[in-house]
């Protein structure tokens, strides 16, 4: 496949059923988004880092596309080029592949309201997502004109989000946002996840310095109503682009035992002193993460938390696993079914 240094290409703004909108990469100036229809089932090729073309995957937001012509001189997508961090959740049901919610990012911004009162196993949830990406996690706690305390509460967070920078901001009254808006070089792409209402979508307006995004209303709960629908790369005047997500309910985690022990680097740690190297911190003996526990050292939250998010990826993998060997199975069968087609001299599907 050519795709050469003179190939057209963009960045995908939003993925559409049955189109994506492309951002060219060489705009004289940031024009419209082109919108490039996509068939069949909508995959497009990824390219490895030879350019070589790999498993054909659905285009994700933040994506580079690969642009040609086609026939009547509409653009289509041939490919897609590597990706080099990606913002991956579990697939929402049995049978599909995990989801890229964003690609080629370079901070995930894990966005957590303080009030109503920031959720510790949220945070520790979406901190996990952002590890696992590759890109750098940063915490962003929003809505600090409506609490006393932020800087306290901020340090709360710090306590549980090991590595990560935490940053209490508040849109309405314009403070804490410089060491966010200090991420934004050129080039760079910022992702914002979180929940409903947590003001991901304000913040996302705060930095372009521009009403980008529609915002939702204030509602006496504090619980947000979903105003986002579609995740959507925003590029901002200066060269950085910054990608809104619509709130994520209960985002399931792609196992991945690194980006476990990255948000969870003081279990981790504790575990290499535990007795066995196995062990699962519940009742054997020599446990130093339990004994971390009892002497009060590790919150017993934190241990739970940690079970909770080590379960569920362990269940994924599993999951994931069988997911693997049934598409294998169809895949024999179906190299079965042409082979037999093809030796019997009939079309080979
Ligand atoms: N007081 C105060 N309110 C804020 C702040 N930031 C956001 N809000 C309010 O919080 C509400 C939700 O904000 P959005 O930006 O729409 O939240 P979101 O995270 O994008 O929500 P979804 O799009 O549903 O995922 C809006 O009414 C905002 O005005 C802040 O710093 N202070
Ligand atoms: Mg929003
Ligand atoms: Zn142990």
């Amino acid at each position: 496949m050519d795709t050469g240094g003179a190939a057209l290409g963009g960045r995908v703004v939003r993925v559409d059923r049955g189109a994506v909108l492309v951002l060219p990469g060489d705009a004289p100036a940031v024009e419209e988004p082109v919108r490039v229809p996509l068939h069949g089932e909508g995959l497009v090729p990824l390219l490895d880092a030879d350019g070589v073309p790999g498993e054909a995957v659905p285009p994700a937001v933040g994506d580079d596309a690969v642009l040609g012509a086609g026939p009547d001189g509409a653009p289509t997508l041939v490919a897609l080029r590597p990706r080099r961090a990606a913002v991956v959740r579990d697939g929402a049901d049995r049978t599909s592949r995990a989801q890229v919610l964003a690609a080629n990012v370079d901070v995930v911004l894990v966005v957590e309201h303080l009030d109503p009162d920031p959720s510790p196993g949220r945070v520790e949830r979406l901190l996990t997502l952002a590890w696992r990406s590759g890109a750098t996690p940063v915490v962003v706690l929003t809505k600090a004109d409506l609490v006393p305390d932020p800087e306290g509460m901020a340090d709360e967070v710090r306590a549980l989000a090991i590595g990560a920078d935490v940053h209490a901001v508040s849109v309405t009254a314009g403070t804490g946002l410089d060491p966010v808006r200090a991420l934004l070089g050129p080039g760079r792409t910022l992702v914002v996840v979180g929940p409903s209402g947590a003001g991901k979508s304000t913040l996302v307006n705060a930095l372009a310095g521009a009403e980008v995004m529609a915002t939702g209303e204030r509602r006496s709960d504090g619980r947000g109503r979903h105003t986002t629908v579609h995740r959507e790369l925003v590029p901002l005047p200066g060269g950085a682009c910054l990608i809104d997500t619509p709130g994520l309910r209960g985002v399931g985690l792609v196992a991945d035992a690194a980006a476990l022990d990255a948000t969870f680097a003081d279990v981790a740690e504790l575990a290499g002193d535990c007795r066995f190297a196995d062990c699962e911190h519940r009742t054997e003996p020599g446990c130093a993460v339990l004994a971390a526990v009892e002497d009060g050292t590790l919150p017993a939250r934190r241990l739970d938390s940690w079970r909770r998010l080590a379960r569920e990826a362990a269940y994924q993998e599993r999951r994931s696993d069988a997911a693997l060997a049934a598409a294998e199975r169809n895949r024999v069968r179906r190299a079965t079914v042409a082979y037999h087609r093809f030796q019997q001299g009939r079309p080979v599907r």
